[in-house]
């Protein structure tokens, strides 16, 4: 078929960074498809797969799932969709993330959105939830903010030199941080 090349665009920033909530508001607004590959994870633990224990195991520990099985599940989501638009949220968390995500599906992402916020308002949005997530502890809280740090940070780096990184000061209202999301995409409605 014909269909239009997918335009992705990665969602990135620390846990609690507001990646989750800024997407819903850019699918209402700009009819995006959104993957959030830590929902993705989340699922394959409740459908009790092969790889739920596995994937569960390391959520506890806010550690990195194994490329392979992210890639895939994502892959999958894509080619499921009708859609041509995905932010895929949460995904690349590595170099090594990155990398596999070239190799299996091809492609690169047109945008990669950074919500930058400080730790202390991470660690208050986090714990404030409430939505019973095995990771939204304090302990896990603090690993997940080293390894966004020590792996995360890199990839950041990687597409600011490719200049298609938007960083986003991620304090403020929700309304406020889409006033700063909204002409990023503007800019490609067409
Ligand atoms: N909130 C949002 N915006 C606010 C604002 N402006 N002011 C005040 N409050 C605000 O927001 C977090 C909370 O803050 C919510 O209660 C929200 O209402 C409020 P949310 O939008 O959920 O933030 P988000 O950045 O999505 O936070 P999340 O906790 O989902 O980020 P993480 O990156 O930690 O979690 P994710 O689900 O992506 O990954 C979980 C784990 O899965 C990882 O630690 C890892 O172990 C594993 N994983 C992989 O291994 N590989 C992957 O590719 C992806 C995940
Ligand atoms: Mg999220």
């Amino acid at each position: 078929s014909n269909r239009t090349r997918p335009f992705i665009t990665f969602v990135l920033g620390g846990p609690g960074s507001g990646k989750g909530t800024q997407c819903e508001k850019i699918v209402e607004t700009f009819g995006f498809t959104h993957l959030s590959a830590g929902d993705l994870l989340r699922k394959e633990i409740s459908s009790n797969s092969e790889n739920g224990s596995t994937i569960l195991d390391i959520i506890k520990e806010g550690k990195i799932v194994p490329s392979e099985i992210t890639v895939k599940l994502i892959q999958r989501a894509i080619q499921s969709s009708e859609s041509y638009k995905f932010l895929i949220d949460g995904f690349p968390r590595s170099d090594e993330n990155r990398i596999a995500f070239e190799r299996v599906i091809g492609m690169e992402p047109e945008v990669v959105l950074f919500f930058d916020c400080p730790e202390e308002e991470m660690v208050k949005r986090v714990l404030s939830r409430n939505q019973g997530r095995v990771d939204d502890n304090i302990e896990t809280i603090k690993k997940r903010l080293k390894v966004f740090a020590g792996s995360n940070l890199p990839v950041i780096n990687y597409y600011s030199g490719k200049g298609k990184l938007r960083k986003i000061d991620a304090v403020g209202t929700v309304d406020e941080i889409f006033e700063k999301v909204h002409p990023i995409f503007a800019a490609y409605k067409g």
